[in-house]
This record gives structure tokens, sequence and C-alpha cells, in this order.
């Protein structure tokens, strides 16, 4: 068996304790044994990422830029071999996987020419002889802490921008996707960044690899952390974050809803719903959770709907590669998945298709052997109300609620009756709905007769309300959020000048009364 190290300083650095990294649709084949890293290796790899910091800091920004394509270029080169290594560990098609891939290549593009704009500002001074000018100043060592459903394109919106702009990374990636990430680290590592500036620690979450390094700010090691993942985890470490005075970055949960207006192409809807709902088996934070159905369209809505539902494929995706989606990531989410059902039910809901795990006796239109994995099957449960926990809660697997409602303003007061507000969609071809729509929901991502998922990688990615922070991650506006600026004021004039009290600010002359024409 391939056995990996952690990633320190430069070097290969293994740990005591080991998990192993298993293939999601077929447990028994095994992708490697992984570090655990522990407290002391965790506060090593951050005093690695200082001393990466100090070296990396001051390479030029161009440089640094250029090493970002070097990177984008490597993982062009590997895109088939990692996007194949990917759909194998976490399970999701081979199509979404080389999207995955995609995602990071496109965010290298993008990053590369960053490193040589960065732009400050030169500022007009109010004093003679004096000059102000702006800069952009990286924060240090950022802590980075990922989920396994977008292994590479979710790290590489965090990690690509936090490096152009001359910070340090020290790496917790998901164990669900721990070869993936590897691959991925050493690629970034072939674009030559300096030792010390990537450092990577494998581990679990909770009591674990990821706890240590958010630990790591109450000593002062980390001066920001980048979490993916649940709104519960991100809360923790908002938290930690805030009596540090630090800004995280935090893109967490989403309940996101679709509405589909009377007026809309119903088989475009349907495709695009089918896709939301289904796509990497609900296992995206863009996924569609509430399907919000106009009163006119809901019944001939669902009919259509259901058809293509009876329809979907599902199964290991590297045997596969034409089913819908594959298994779950892990073992917990499935467990968590399969409860939504008994709050459905406890909720009044109405199971229209689905049947919890899949199983040899219990196969929808499964392909292969289903006791390989947890594999779920499509669920989808109608007469959905607000008050509902199902309507609520995060469900993060195939399952969709479907909530009816009467005209646009009941559907996105329904659509924004949640606490989360990461993504969000809208069939119509009513320009004042579309319209209205736009204006009114709460979310940081919409989209206008399209699905829920699909953010493009220089677009401003991120949520409101439960869904984050608002920190915005991708496109200029992640910027932000790895860099400080810095205003400087040059003072030339070899005296000592008093801002606002030296300043000789104009007097105004005797008052002009326009009446006195008249
Ligand atoms: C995520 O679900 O964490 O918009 C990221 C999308 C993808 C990224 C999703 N481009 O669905």
């Amino acid at each position: 068996m391939k056995k990996y190290s952690n990633i320190i300083g430069g070097k290969s650095v293994s740990s005591q304790k080991t998990f192993l990294s298993r293939n999601s649709s077929n447990l028994e084949d095994i992708l490697g044994e992984f570090p655990d890293a522990n407290l002391e290796q965790v506060r090593e790899a951050c005093i690695a990422a200082k001393q990466g910091f100090d070296v990396w800091r001051k390479t030029p920004a161009p440089i640094r830029g250029q090493i970002i394509g070097n990177i984008g270029k490597a993982i062009e080169r590997e895109k088939e071999a990692l996007s194949q290594l990917l759909s194998r560990e976490m399970g999701k098609t081979l199509k979404e996987a080389r999207g995955d891939v995609q995602e990071a290549i496109d965010t290298c593009h993008f990053f590369q020419s960053e490193g040589r704009r960065l732009y400050g500002q030169t500022v007009p001074s109010e004093m003679h002889n004096k000059e102000l000018s702006t800069y952009r100043r990286p924060l240090g060592v950022v802590g980075v802490i990922t989920a396994g459903n977008f292994p590479v394109a979710v790290p590489s919106w965090k990690i690509i921008p936090a490096l152009v702009t001359g910070n340090s990374i020290v790496w917790k990636p998901s164990e669900d996707a721990a070869a993936t990430s590897y691959a991925f680290a050493k690629l970034l590592e072939e674009g030559g960044l300096p030792d010390g500036v990537l450092n990577v620690v494998f581990g679990g979450g909770a009591g674990s690899t990821g706890e240590f390094l958010v630990q790591m700010m109450d000593e002062k090691r980390l001066n920001k952390i980048a979490f993916t993942g649940s709104t519960a985890v991100g809360r923790k470490i908002g938290e930690v974050a805030g009596r540090n005075l630090s800004h995280p970055t935090l893109e967490l949960g989403g309940k996101n809803p679709m509405i589909v207006m009377r007026d809309a192409d119903l088989d475009n809807a349907v495709a695009g719903a089918l896709w939301a709902a289904f796509g990497t088996g609900g296992q995206r934070c863009t996924s569609l959770g509430n399907l919000i159905l106009d009163e006119p369209i809901h019944d001939a809505f669902i009919e259509k709907f259901l058809e293509k539902v009876k329809t979907i494929k599902i199964g290991d995706p590297i045997k596969h590669e034409d089913v819908l989606y594959g298994p779950f990531i892990n073992e917990r989410f499935y467990k968590a998945w399969d409860a939504h059902y008994d709050m459905a039910k406890a909720d009044g809901a109405t199971l229209l298709h689905g049947s919890r795990r899949i199983t040899d006796t219990n196969k929808d239109n499964f392909i292969g052997d289903p006791s390989t994995g947890f594999f779920g099957s499509p669920t989808v449960w109608a007469g959905v109300t607000k008050d509902m926990d199902i309507f609520k809660t995060e469900v993060f697997g195939p399952t969709v609620s479907i909530v009816k409602v009467n005209g646009i303003d009941e559907a996105i007061e329904t659509a924004n009756s949640v606490d989360y507000g990461l993504s969000s969609a809208i069939y119509t071809n009513n320009r004042m709905w579309a319209y209205q729509f736009k204006d009114q929901i709460q979310a940081g991502m919409s989209s206008i007769n399209n699905s829920t998922t699909g953010a493009e990688a220089h677009m401003p990615f991120g949520g409101v309300k439960g869904s984050g922070n608002g920190t915005r991650e991708s496109g200029i506006w992640v910027i932000e959020s790895y860099t400080y600026w810095h205003g400087v004021n040059d003072e030339l004039s070899g005296k000592l000048q008093l801002a606002q009290m030296d300043t000789e600010y104009g007097e105004v002359k005797q008052a002009f009364d326009v009446s006195s024409l008249m």
C-alpha cells in the first residue's frame, strides 16, 4: 500500500497515527495510508510557514504570479489523471471531476496575471510636498481547512489567491480526499514555491488535525483561517478568529431554493432542478434544497420531474461513465442523510420518490453492486411547508423538498424564509418577475433560468445569513480576504506638517445673494 506523508517546510514528515483513504464507490479499494498529524506537527507546520512567509512576501508579485502560471500548466498537464484519482477517491462522476480540476486551472489563469496587477493607489495629499499611496500587504500565515466534495476547486479558491498576494499556507485537506489533495499539493510545489510556503497536514477535523490547526490562532501562529464546511464548525472557527481579531473566510452550508414560475419553460426547469438536486448526489454547497413551484404548474411540473427522477442512473462513476451520481463521500454523510427520512415523515411531508440506501433488493436504476459503498436513492418530498424542519435543514444528499406557492411575492418570501443564503435560482420568462427575484432574494449567488450550481471561477462565491460571514472567494473580490491595505504618507517638505492643523483650507469669500439680481 502507498504510504503518504505530511509536507512541512518542503520535507516529508510522517505521523505515528495514520488513516486510510478509500474509494467511496468501493470501500475495499484503498488509495493509501495517510498521516494523522498531531498537535506538535501542526505547530511545526505553522513555524515552517512563518519562515516560508518571510521569503515569499519578498518575492516580487509578478514572479509569484508566474509561479501560479507554472502551477496552472502542471495541473493542465495532469488534468486527466487528477480527475480520475478524484473521481475514484470521493466518488463524483468523471465529467464533474474534470470540471472540479478545470476550475483550479481557471483560477490559476486568473491569478497568474493578478501578480502583475495587485494595484495600489496614489492619493493626493492636503499638504504641499507630501505624497500619499496605498499598498496591498499579505496577511502572513493562512490556515486552510477544506471539505471533500470539491477537493481541488475549493482549495484552489483559497490557496491560489493567498499565494499570489504573498501569504504562506498550512493546509488541512479533507480526509475523504487525501490522495487527491496530496497530488494537488505536489503540483503546487512543482510550480516553484519555495520550501515552507505550502505546508500540508493530513488528518481529521474535530479532536484531530483540523482542530489543532484552529488552536494555532490562539498561539498567534496563524494570521487567518479560511474554511469551507458546515455552519456549526464555521461558527466555532469564527469565534476563535474573533477573539484574535482576525477576519476568517467562512463558506458554509446552504438550503438553496429554486423557484419555477407559471410561465417557465418546464422542460428546461425540470432539467435544471434534476441536476441541481441530484448532481454530485446532492453533496454540493450549491445543491438544490427547496423546489418552490408556482401553483398553476405545480402538478404538471411534478409529473415531468418524477418521470425523469425514475430514470436517474446511479453507480460507481469510474466503472459506469453515464451515471448521474455516485456514492456518499463517507459513511457519516450517509447516516446524516438517512436520518432526514424520519425528520420529513415526522413533519408530515409526502414522500413521492426515494427509498433510503440502495441495496441489492432496493436497486432503483443502480448499475453494479451497491454493497461496495453508500449509495442513496433519489428522494423527493412534496407538501412541504415553511414551518417544517425538512424545509429549514440542510440535507447533504440526493433529496429535494417541494413547496407549493401562489405568485412571485409568495415565492420570493418562501425562498427567503430559511436561515441560509448561498445560492438560488428562478425559472421564468417574465422580466419583471426575474427582476423582483434578483432584487429581493437573500443569497450571495443567483441564477435566472439555470441551476443553483455552476459558479464560474472569476465570479464572487459566497453567501449571506447562515451560509457565511460575507467574505467572497474567486475573482477580484477574494483579494480583499488575503491582504490588508497599508496607507503610506511620504513627507518631502523637510518639516513637520500636521494634517488638519497646518492644512491651508480655502477661505469662503463674501456671500453672493442671487436674488439681488432680480
Ligand atoms: C461547493 O459546492 O462547495 O458552483 C462549490 C458550483 C461549483 C462550486 C461548488 N462551481 O456548483
